[in-house]
């Protein structure tokens, strides 16, 4: 008998391990990256494993920036002030209470409030029970050692412990992982998409002139704002705003200044209609693409360089429509990642009415690849971005693809 429970416990050792991994990790830090006119930031609010703890928030730009911010929460409207600069030692802000809060995020006379929650990492009742079981049946297999298996309500407890810690070892994959502490309720499946409408600030924008693009998010069920989008690829909105012929090209990260209003601020050499097309993703509804377009008045002005084109190579080298084409590009130093992704690629038909985002995986440290399918025949601009020495590349080309 005493071989019997030592083996089990054994058992018990070896899949115990394994097992732990699915319990849901809350301590994991969240990266958001928005575009101010001063340019583009990266920020990680860094995971807690409890509360109250410092809230450590770290940013990251292409160049020196210093934001001032200011942590709410949402539950007591507490508040805590800090500043951080890019590259520097994080900011910490005491966070009190787990669950909604906002983050407000000044740079120069813009400011950007990002709703989120912190989460703090919970064990479920029945990782507790698993763990005590595990416990109580070494414990007792112990005693079972010292009485030489001669007291049989040891052994049955030994036995009976064993037994239930096995079972929920086993049954743990399928058991529902502890749900953190603030965590949001479960957002119920189904939410209407958002109905997207762009403006712009002036209503008739000039070249050269810095002016506000808007995009305002109202659900379509209840005409309320939309102001719960969730962050993906490190941001709530994926903005890309094209001049007509592809010439000017512009992919941001918008600010969210009220509920349902993301704004970014832009400037653009080139006269005549723009595409504004954006990507989001309601929680709890799948992802969705947006389009609008405006008008800019004015006569042409001198244009930032456009970084050299590079020369893709395609297999195969005649894509047609409706099978996948496979795009290679070669960059002349090592790839960073952008966005959580070595690389992005963002292809427009020649009318706007198509737009696609696709991730590039790595081929090598300088070499890019992208996998897509296009829908149908015709002359494509497609704008390869990546990382690299800390600078964002844009590098434009177009693409025929035949029937
Ligand atoms: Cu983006």
């Amino acid at each position: 008998m005493t071989r019997v429970l030592a083996a089990a416990f054994l058992v018990v050792l070896s899949l115990a391990a394994p097992a732990r991994a699915h319990v849901v990790e809350a301590g994991t830090d969240l990266r958001i990256t928005q575009t101010f006119a001063a340019g583009e930031v990266t920020f990680a609010i860094a995971g807690v494993s409890q509360v109250p703890a410092p809230l450590r928030v770290s940013a990251r730009a292409s160049r020196p920036m210093s934001l001032e911010l200011e942590l709410r929460s949402l539950t007591d409207g507490t508040t805590a002030t800090g500043s951080v600069a890019t590259g520097r030692e994080p900011a910490a802000l005491p966070a009190v209470h787990a669950g909604p809060h906002e983050l407000r995020v000044q740079v120069g006379d813009e400011v950007s409030v990002i709703p989120f929650r912190v989460l703090v990492p919970t064990s479920a009742l029945w990782t507790m029970v698993m763990d005590g079981a595990f416990l109580v049946s070494g414990l007792l297999l112990v005693g079972v050692v010292l009485a030489n298996g001669r007291s049989r309500l040891v052994v049955a407890g030994a036995s009976a412990a064993a037994s239930v810690a096995i079972a929920l070892i086993l049954l743990s994959p399928y058991l529902p992982p502890a749900r953190p502490e603030g965590a949001a309720p479960v957002a119920e499946p189904g939410r209407p998409y958002a109905q997207g409408r762009f403006s712009t600030l002036p209503a008739r924008p000039a070249t050269g002139t810095e002016f506000a693009l808007l995009l305002h998010l109202v659900d379509g069920a209840t005409g309320r704002p939309v102001d719960d989008l969730a962050v993906h690829h490190e941001a709530t909105v994926h903005l890309v705003v094209t001049s007509r012929d592809g010439a000017v090209f512009r992919h941001v990260h918008p600010l969210r200044t009220a509920p349902g209003v993301l704004t970014v601020r832009l400037r653009v050499p080139r006269p005549g209609r723009y595409l504004a097309h954006a990507e989001i993703e309601r929680q709890g509804s799948g992802g969705q693409l947006l389009s609008g377009a405006f008008e800019v008045a004015g006569e042409p002005r001198p244009d930032a360089p456009s970084q050299q084109a590079a020369a893709p190579r395609l297999v195969p080298s005649a894509p047609t429509a409706g099978s996948p084409v496979t795009i290679e590009i070669g960059a002349d130093g090592p790839i960073q990642p952008w966005l959580g992704m070595p690389g992005h690629l963002i292809v427009r038909s020649r009318d706007g009415g198509h737009l696609a985002h696709a991730h590039g995986t790595a081929a090598g440290e300088s070499v890019l690849r992208f996998t897509l399918t296009f829908p149908e025949r015709g002359r494509y601009l497609a704008w390869a971005q990546y990382a690299q020495e800390g600078r964002l590349m844009t590098r434009p080309f177009t693409m025929e693809v035949q029937r």
